[in-house]
């Protein structure tokens, strides 16, 4: 079995019947939510709350009921995906794009577990290009900056275009190679005008399940 599949699938066993669960994006919590499809049609009853329209249709696909982030006060699990992950479980997410909805749901979860194959563990965050929100009006401005930050800064680009959003935004990707202090870092970005939100998730996921050869191991923060 595939090392994502592996850790995808072993997260539904954290589920509970009538749950609210958070429902992340990319390709290995796709094999989360191919199984919840499952245990849905058996009669598991919880409410998912998509973190991406990929994700919407999937899960609608697979008859998951979904409800929007305002129908509910608080989510009992979120089940994502990320880009790298280091030691201390602090990561780096929105490779698919969809990091500003993952962490408004991660903000509302009481917890959060990412699934990830062992690539993704890392000792120092930043071999993975950071991700930042943008709004696309003054957009250059920010690249400027981060340009002058020395964060090495590309426009990602999807059939040509800037890669636009869910929520109508574009990516940045910083190529920084280390990030020595992302909480440094988180905290600049923050007050850059134009950045609506950056790819660093810190202390956010409680536990963390890997996909290895043949086996799956649980870090826990
Ligand atoms: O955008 C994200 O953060 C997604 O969760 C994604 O990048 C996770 O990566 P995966 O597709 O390898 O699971």
């Amino acid at each position: 079995m595939l090392k994502k599949q592996l850790a995808g699938e072993k997260a539904v066993e954290f589920i509970e019947d009538g749950m609210v669960i958070g429902l992340g994006s990319g390709s290995t919590v796709f094999y989360t939510i191919q199984k919840i499809g499952e245990l849905v049609k058996k009669g598991l009853r919880i409410q998912g709350v998509p973190t991406s329209q990929e994700t919407t249709l999937l899960a609608q696909s697979l008859h998951i009921p979904l409800v929007s982030m305002d129908e509910v006060d608080e989510i009992d699990l979120t089940i994502d995906g990320a880009d790298e992950v280091d030691r201390n479980l602090q990561g780096i997410k929105g490779g698919g794009g969809a990091l500003l909805y993952e962490k408004i749901v991660a903000c509302t979860s009481r917890k959060i577990i990412w699934v990830v194959d062992e690539s993704k563990m890392v000792e120092l965050l930043g071999g993975f290009p950071l991700p930042i929100e943008v709004v696309p009006f003054g957009y250059k401005q920010v690249v400027r900056k981060m340009e002058e930050e020395g964060c090495h800064p590309v426009l990602r680009i999807s059939n040509g275009s800037p890669f636009q959003t869910d929520g109508g935004h574009y990516i940045v990707d910083l190529h920084m190679n280390k990030i020595k202090n992302p909480e440094n870092l988180a905290e600049k970005l923050q007050k850059v005008t134009g950045i609506v939100e950056n790819g660093l998730f810190l202390n956010c996921a409680d536990q963390v399940i890997i996909g290895g050869q043949d086996e799956v191991k649980i870090e826990t923060r």
